[in-house]
């Protein structure tokens, strides 16, 4: 008999080594027993002989457009994360192809550069993310650096940072449609012993908290993070508690992290069990 599991779509980038991109996201849904997906967006292969540089290479517009017909064709989703898209075309593609239908949840992981990147790289994707794919988002997670570019702020120091950038945010959403909601990610980032991130629902703060595992940073995080968000969305959980399962799926994985001869070590989805009760 044919089964009905948990779908959700995921519409990002290749990251070749598996430790970000589409790679982390299947992985996490999987993890979380959730069918994926996936519509691919661009190719980025780090350059071993160049420092880990991002080689990047987007698919052609139409191919993305095509990826979604097949996708939503062949079944039913309502839930979808977008991840790295790389170029102002692939926004635009992405944006229309978003709005042709109807989304119980778009999840949208504002990824403005990847680690290890340089800032700056790309403004005119920054603007058309924002000005297309975010009003379109009903959840979105930005990390420190995402939260003060899109916030339009100065650079984030502290939680009261974190909280302002996302009412910031909140704010460039459609809240005409239903709930939205920012989960800002301060992570390693901010000073102090925790890993803090903030959920602002237009309301409410929520802080969510786990003490850091080292100052390290490691790739994939932002990745794992929204896809669990998107997995736990697409089996019917409310977005704070899908956000909480999303911190304790990420503290899980940066624990049991994988030695990677590339400047950070990634992600481990696999560590991840849900708690038993
Ligand atoms: O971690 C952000 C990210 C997302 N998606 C792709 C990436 C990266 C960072 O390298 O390559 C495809």
């Amino acid at each position: 008999m044919p089964s009905t599991p948990p779908l959700a779509h995921v519409v990002a980038g290749s990251e070749a080594t598996g430790g970000a991109g589409i790679q982390a996201d299947l992985k996490t849904f999987q993890q979380l027993g959730v069918y994926g997906v996936g519509t691919l967006t661009c190719i980025v292969s780090f350059d071993p002989q160049a420092d880990w540089a991002h080689r990047f290479v987007p698919v052609d517009p139409q191919v993305i457009a095509d990826q979604f017909e097949a996708a939503t064709a062949t079944h039913d989703l309502d839930t979808v994360k977008i991840g790295m898209l790389g170029t102002p075309d692939t926004v635009d593609v992405v944006a229309e192809a978003l709005a042709a239908k109807s989304w119980r949840h778009v999840v949208l992981d504002p990824v403005l550069i990847c680690k290890g990147q340089e800032p700056g790289a790309a403004l005119d994707t920054d603007t058309a993310l924002r000005e297309k794919v975010l009003p379109l988002a009903t959840v979105v997670t930005p990390n420190l650096f995402e939260a003060a570019t899109l916030a339009g702020t100065e650079p984030i120091e502290d939680v009261d940072g974190l909280v302002d950038a996302a009412r910031r945010i909140h704010a460039l959403l459609d809240t005409s449609a239903g709930p939205r909601y920012v989960v800002a990610k301060g992570g390693a980032e901010l000073p102090g012993p925790d890993a803090v991130d903030v959920l602002f629902d237009g309301t409410d703060v929520t802080v969510l908290s786990a003490p850091k595992i080292g100052e390290e940073r490691v790739s994939g995080a932002g990745c794992t993070f929204a896809a669990a968000i998107t997995a736990e969305l697409a089996k019917g959980a409310d977005v704070r508690a899908a956000a909480q399962v999303a911190k304790d799926v990420v503290t899980a994985g940066i624990e049991a992290r994988v030695a990677a001869r590339t400047p950070f070590d990634t992600v481990w989805q696999g560590a991840y069990a849900p708690a038993a009760g």
